[in-house]
Formats: structure tokens, sequence, C-alpha cells
């Protein structure tokens, strides 16, 4: 199994009050590395993004026949977990080339919370991230991690993951090991699961997690740990988006900058969008401190 045990899960606690006041929200952040926002963005943009994907799904053949859209209930014939295989690979290009899933990272709400807590302009990364979870398919859970170890330049970069939907905990929504960046960079192994890397978890830990509502967002610090939790409805799509963000005047690395999986090129992923839309190459023209990838 991919996901590590955990022993004490804190629920999910709404800071959303403290955007008012920054530099609490900062404190807060300091002490334990993730915050929660109940309802920041609107519900009726994130089901116009779990829509689409989900439109992806049934042009693949992954939705149940005759299932509503919506519900996300899994063609019980199939079981397709994240990773370099055609099936997955041609589903996840398509998703890449939503419009919609990468203007939510932009969202208004999203960068307003993430100024207050940079107190500066923010830099969302364009390398958005979809994570589609099949039921029966605890193997690939994402395994505990750190996000640094996969992004590189600034610590101070933020993780907000994105239930598309409703994510009640048996869905397997996102835990987080409140405090844990204070560890600072943890030696990271193989794992099995999204990303295939993991770090070692103490047994007394403190999760965070529980049942997100469909506009929740949860964000993390870069060295803050965290995994998935598994999957363990009989039949339902687990379906959440990985949008990273910094403040702007922070080295990025490079590839932060580039789609997901570099199976698509920018190009290839805006080939259907407008001529003029401005979620297209956002960052081009900032004045940014675009760092190289050193190699491993
Ligand atoms: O959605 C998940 O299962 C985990 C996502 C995650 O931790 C990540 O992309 O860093």
């Amino acid at each position: 199994m991919a996901m590590v045990d955990m022993k004490q899960i804190h629920g999910l606690e709404d800071v959303t009050g403290l955007l008012t006041r920054p530099d609490e929200l900062r404190q807060r952040a300091v002490e334990q590395g993730c915050l929660f926002f109940r309802g920041l963005l609107d519900p009726g943009s994130v089901l116009e993004v779990r829509r689409q994907v989900l439109g992806v799904c049934r042009d693949h053949g992954w939705l149940a026949d005759e299932s509503d859209l919506m519900d996300g209930v899994a063609n019980p014939g199939i079981r397709v977990g994240e990773s370099g295989i055609p099936s997955w690979q041609a589903f996840y290009d398509d998703v890449q080339r939503i419009r919609d899933f990468h203007a939510l990272a932009l969202d208004p709400s999203m960068i307003g919370m993430l100024e207050a807590l940079f107190g500066e302009t923010v830099l969302a990364h364009s390398r958005n991230i979809c994570r589609l979870v099949f039921p029966d398919m605890n193997a690939h859970s994402t395994p505990p991690h750190q996000d640094n170890y996969f992004i590189g330049g600034s610590d101070e970069t933020w993780t907000a993951w994105i239930p598309l939907g409703d994510c009640p905990e048996e869905l397997g929504g996102l835990a987080v090991n409140r405090g844990s960046h204070r560890r600072g960079m943890l030696e990271t192994t193989e794992g099995v699961g999204p990303g295939g890397r993991q770090v070692y978890v103490e047994d007394d830990s403190t999760w965070v997690g529980g049942d997100y509502e469909c506009g929740d967002v949860i964000i993390l610090h870069s060295l803050t740990i965290h995994q998935g939790r598994d999957n363990v409805t009989s039949d339902r799509l687990r379906i959440s988006t990985d949008y990273r963000y910094q403040p702007r005047s922070h080295p990025v690395r490079e590839d932060s900058l580039q789609p997901h999986m570099n199976w698509l090129t920018w190009d290839e992923i805006y080939e259907q969008w407008d001529e003029e839309d401005p979620v297209k190459y956002y960052w081009k023209g900032w004045d940014l401190d675009v760092v190289t990838r050193e190699p491993r």
C-alpha cells in the first residue's frame, strides 16, 4: 500500500477568518506548514472543471455506462493507475488541453489568498497537475513525500490541493503531516504510487485530513509531508488538482513553468484555445529569476 498508516488524524480547521489578519495567517503557516480554507473557490467554477475532466474520462471509456457524468462512477471493467502507459498518457494529454483546468489555478480568490500569505506578488507555476484515482487501486495512492524534492527552486513554494467536487474521506482526500516542514529536507527513497518517491514518517506524527467539500482548498509548504488517502469507495473516481505558487521575487526552476509530464508542448496544449486567451503564457514577460535544474 502506498499510503502509510496514520495514528492521529485531526480534522480540517478553517482559517478563512485569518485572511483579513495576514500576520496571524503567516504565523499559522510557519507553525503548521499547511492552511485549510473552506469554500475559498466558487463551487460552480470547480464543478465546471470536474465536468470537463469527467468528459475526458467518458471519451476514454472510463465511466460506467448509463451513469450520470458528474457522479464519476468508474467503468467496472477498467482500472488505470497514473503511469506512462499509453491509455493513461492519452487521457492525461486530453486533460492538459482543458483551458479551464489551467484557468482555475489563476482564480482571483486563490491569488488573493496567496498574496496575503506571501505579502508580495504571486507566481503561479504553470505546471498544473490533475490526479485521478480509481477505486480498488490502493497501490496508486500517493505515498508520503515532500514536494520540494520535485519542485526545487524556492522552499517558499506552496501547493494548493483542490478536490474537483465533494471529497468525503472514503474517496481518499489529501492528508497532511502537520508541522513536518520544520524537519527540513528529508531523505527521499523509492516509493510506490504517483511520484514514485517517499519519505519516512514517524509513527507519532500528527496528520490533518477529513471530508473536503467542493470549493475547499488546502495549501501546504514545499517541505510539508503529505500523502493521498486510499479511495475505498466501491465505484467512484477521485479527481483533484495540484497547483503551485511562490513569491514572484524568489527563484523558480525552469521545469515548474513547463507542462506537467512534458508529453505535450504548450503550443499543443493551447491549440484549440482562443488566440487572445490571457491564460496562455501568462508568465511570459514577467521579470522572473528562472534557475536551471541541477542533475541529481
Ligand atoms: O492527490 C494526491 O493523491 C496527492 C497529490 C500530491 O501530493 C502531489 O501532487 O504532490
